[in-house]
C-alpha cells in the first residue's frame, strides 16, 4: 500500500476483558447430581487491539439429575470431591479452532482456567485420559492443551484436578454429557507454511534483471493522469539518492527477470516461499493502484517472464504468492476510465460510488476512494459483476501457478466478510493448501476462525510483541503475557500458519527500529545485537518468519524519510555478521523438528527473560535476555545441547547463563 496510509495503531499491550458468557457452567456428578460450577465469567483473550469475543453460542455444560451416569469412571481419575458452585471456572468452546483444531496432522484440545486452581488436567478420550500441559499463562488465566493422535471421530471430556485432590468433570450438554469430534477438519492447516521461512520482494527495488522495460512505467504512471498532481515520475540509476518521490514515483528498474536471477541467492538463504508486491499493470512503484488486474505490468516483464519466475522458483522448491489488492484501483483502471468518460451510462458506473460527475482525474470528492486518496477509487464489492470479477482475478492467478496470496486492506472492504468467504470457498475448493493471508496489521481473531483466512500478517505478533522486546520497550513478563494472549486467541493450527513478518514496505526497517540509524549509516553493535535477539525470537515463533528484501544484509531504512525502507537492494553491500546470522536460524528453522510444528508453550519471564519452548515433546528451548546484565537461568530438567549461538554446541544440565541482549537456542538432547 502507499506508505500513508499506515499506522502501526495502538499496538500490542495487552489488558484482560472479562465478559459474560451467556451459558453457565455445570458439572456433572458421579452419582449424577446437577451442580452449578459457576456462572461462567469468562477469561478472554483480548487484547486492547483485538476484536475477539468468546463465542456465546459455545457449549452449555448442562446436565439433568439422574439421565445419565458418569461416563468412563472406571477409567477416569478416581472422584475424590466435587467443586460446588462458585468454586471455579473454565472456558471451552469446541466450535472454535483457539480451543480445538488438527494442527501437525492431530487434533489438538484446549481448555482455559483460572490460573493457579488446578495442578492437572485431563481430557478423557474415549475412555483413555490424556494429561493436558500448561501452555500459555495470563492475568489470571491460564490454558492447556493436549494432542489427541490422529483424526477421526472421539468422544471426550475433561478432568480438573486441584493440588489437594479435588477433581471436577466438564462435560458437554445434558442429553449429551460426552463431547464429540466428528473427525471432519473444518480449518484445514496449510501443512507447508509451517517449516517454511518466507521473504517479501518490493519488485522495482530488488534486481534489475532487464534494463530495456526501465523506462516503461513512464507511459503509464499515475501523475500523468492526476489532474492534482504537478510532479512527474522520476526515473533512477540503482544506487541514485532518494527524491521526494521515493516511495510511489521514483523508479530504479528491478524487475521479474531480476527475481529469477536472484532465485539462487534465495535458495541459499534458506527461502522456502516468496511474496510479492503487487506485480499487474498500475501506476506507482507499489502497485496497488491496479489498472489492469490481468496484466503483468510491462515495467515488470511479461507474463511469459512471470511465468518463467514461478516455474524456476517452484523447481527449487520456493512458492511464490502474490499481492491481491481488491479494495481499490488506480485511477488508469479500464472501468474507471469508462466511467470518467461516459458518466452514468458507463456500464461500470455502479462499479464505484459516484458522488458528482463529470469528475476530474484524483478528485476525492467525487467518487469514494480508499481512505480519502483520489488516486485510489475504491470498488462496489457489494456489487455482484465486480464480486464475480474479482473473484476470477484470484482464481486466474491461482491457476496461472502462484501458491496463494497476501490481500490487501481487506477490512476496507465493502461487504468485506461476505466477499472474502465467497474468495475463500472457491479457491480452497481447487486449491486446499493454498495459502491465504490477510492484511490487517492487529489481532482480529475473527478473521481466523476458518471461513477468512490462514493468517493476518502478524504485525501484531512481529512488531507488536517481538520487536517491542527486543528493543526494550516492555518486560520478558509483558512479552510472555502478549504472547499467551496471541497464542490463546487463535488456533494451534493458526499459529502453525503465522506470516511472522517484523516489518515490511509499509514500516521503517527493524534494524533502524532498534537503534541502527538510516540509509547509509552504519549500524551500532548493540542495534545488531538486537536485531540478532529479534531475529531468534521471529524464527522460532510457529509459523513462517518472513524477511523484507535485505534485511538479512542489514539494510537500514526509516519509513518517515520518503520510505527509506523501500530503497533498492545495494548487492553489492553487506554485513556478514547480519547475513550469516540469518543463514544460521534459516538452516535452524529447516533443521530442529520442534521449529517444524505449531506448538508453543510460555514457560518463564521477568523483567529481562523470556523463556518458551517449542514442540509438543518441548524439543527446542528458547531464552531470551533484553537485559543490559547477564542473568543464570534454571533449565528444565534433562541435558540441552545449545544449538544458539553457533559453534557453541556445549551439553548443559541444571543452569545456563544467558549475556546481555542475546539469546540462546537449546535442543533436548
Ligand atoms: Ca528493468
Amino acid at each position: 500500500m502507499p506508505p500513508v496510509k499506515k499506522t502501526l495503531g495502538v499496538v500490542v499491550l495487552v489488558s484482560i476483558v472479562v465478559l459474560i458468557l451467556a451459558s453457565e457452567l455445570w458439572v456433572l456428578t458421579q452419582q449424577g447430581r446437577e451442580q452449578i460450577l459457576t456462572q461462567t465469567k469468562t477469561p478472554s483473550q483480548v487484547s486492547t487491539t483485538t476484536t475477539f469475543t468468546p463465542s456465546t453460542t459455545s457449549v452449555a455444560y448442562t446436565t439433568t439429575p439422574g439421565t445419565t451416569s458418569s461416563p468412563n469412571s472406571a477409567t477416569a481419575l478416581p472422584v475424590e470431591e466435587y467443586l460446588g458452585s462458585g468454586g471455579s471456572s473454565a472456558v471451552f468452546n469446541p466450535a472454535d479452532p483457539a480451543f480445538l483444531s488438527v494442527a501437525d496432522g492431530s487434533v489438538v484440545v484446549r481448555l482455559t482456567t483460572p490460573a493457579g486452581t488446578y495442578s492437572s488436567v485431563y481430557v478423557v478420550v474415549n475412555g483413555t485420559s490424556i494429561e493436558m500441559r500448561r501452555q500459555l499463562k495470563w492475568s489470571g488465566y491460564e490454558m492447556w492443551y493436549a494432542r489427541v493422535d490422529g483424526v477421526g471421530p472421539f468422544e471426550y471430556y475433561f478432568v480438573l484436578a486441584t493440588s489437594e485432590g479435588r477433581r471436577v468433570y466438564l462435560y458437554n450438554t445434558t442429553e449429551r454429557p460426552l463431547f464429540n469430534f466428528d473427525g471432519v477438519d473444518r480449518f484445514p492447516q496449510v501443512r507447508w507454511v509451517v517449516g517454511s521461512v518466507g521473504y517479501q520482494i518490493f519488485p522495482d527495488r530488488f534486481y534489475n534483471g532487464d534494463p530495456t522495460n526501465d523506462l516503461l512505467a513512464n507511459r503509464t504512471d499515475e501523475l500523468w493522469l492526476n489532474a492534482f498532481s504537478t510532479s512527474r515520475p522520476v526515473f533512477s540509476n540503482w544506487s541514485d539518492p532518494i527524491t521526494p518521490l521515493h516511495c510511489c514515483h521514483q523508479y530504479f528498474g528491478g524487475d521479474l527477470k531480476g527475481i529469477t536471477m536472484k532465485l539462487g541467492y534465495l535458495k541459499s538463504l534458506g527461502v522456502d516461499m516468496i511474496y510479492l508486491n503487487p506485480i499487474f499493470l498500475s501506476g506507482s512503484v507499489h502497485g496497488y493502484d491496479t489498472y489492469d488486474y490481468l496484466v503483468v505490468d510491462p515495467k515488470y516483464g511479461t507474463q511469459e517472464d512471470l511465468r518463467n519466475l514461478i516455474i524456476r522458483a517452484h523447481d527449487l522448491g520456493i512458492r511464490v504468492i502474490f499481492d491481491f489488492v481488491p479494495d481499490h484501483v488506480g485511477i488508469g483502471f479500464w472501468a474507471f476510465l469508462d466511467v470518467y468518460e461516459k458518466g452514468p451510462s458507463s456500464k461500470y458506473w455502479y462499479w464505484f460510488t459516484i458522488y458528482k460527475w463529470p469528475f476530474k482525474l484524483g478528485d476525492s470528492s467525487a467518487y469514494r476512494c480508499w481512505w480519502g486518496f483520489g488516486s485510489l477509487p475504491q470498488l462496489n464489492t457489494t456489487n455482484p459483476e465486480v464480486r464475480d470479477y474479482l473473484l476470477n482475478v484470484a482464481l486466474y492467478w491461482m491457476d496461472f501457478g502462484f501458491d496463494g496470496m497476501r490481500i490487501d486492506t481487506p477490512t476496507d472492504l465493502l461487504g468485506a466478510k461476505d466477499f472474502f468467504r465467497e474468495l475463500r470457498a472457491l479457491v480452497k475448493s481447487k486449491y486446499p493448501q493454498a495459502y491465504i493471508v490477510g492484511e490487517i496489521w492487529d489481532l482480529d481473531p475473527s478473521w481466523l476462525k476458518g471461513d477468512l483466512f490462514d493468517s493476518l500478517m502478524f504485525y501484531s505478533l512481529g512488531r507488536g510483541i517481538l520487536l517491542a522486546f527486543s528493543s526494550g520497550k516492555i518486560t520478558g513478563t509483558q512479552a510472555a503475557e502478549a504472547l499467551s494472549v496471541f497464542y490463546a486467541s487463535i488456533g494451534v493450527n493458526v499459529a502453525g500458519m503465522g506470516f511472522n513478518v517484523v516489518d515490511s514496505h509499509d514500516t521503517s526497517r527493524v534494524l533502524t527500529d532498534l537503534g541502527g540509524g538510516r540509509l547509509g549509516d552504519k549500524p551500532s553493535y548493540e542495534s545488531i545485537q538486537r536485531l540478532k535477539l529479534l531475529t531468534v525470537l521471529q524464527f522460532t515463533m510457529p509459523g513462517m518468519p518472513v524477511i523484507f528484501q535485505g534485511d538479512e544484509r542489514g539494510a537500514l531504512g526509516d519509513k518517515n524519510h520518503f520510505d527509506e525502507q523501500r530503497y533498492p537492494i545495494q548487492w553489492d553491500q553487506l554485513i556478514p555478521e547480519v547475513y550469516n546470522h540469518y543463514l544460521y536460524l534459516t538452516t535452524l528453522k529447516h533443521t530442529l523438528p520442534g521449529l517444524n510444528t505449531s506448538i508453543i508453550r510460555v514457560l518463564y519471564s521477568s523483567d529481562d527473560l523470556l523463556v518458551y519452548t517449542r514442540g509438543y515433546n518441548d524439543e527446542v528451548l528458547v531464552i531470551a535476555n533484553n537485559g543490559l546484565i547477564d542473568h543464570e537461568v534454571q533449565l528444565p530438567e534433562g541435558a540441552w545441547r545449545v544449538v544458539y549461538p553457533a559453534g557453541y554446541q556445549a551439553v548443559v544440565v541444571n543452569k545456563i547463563r544467558v549475556s546481555p541482549l542475546s539469546a540462546l537456542i537449546l535442543v533436548k538432547e
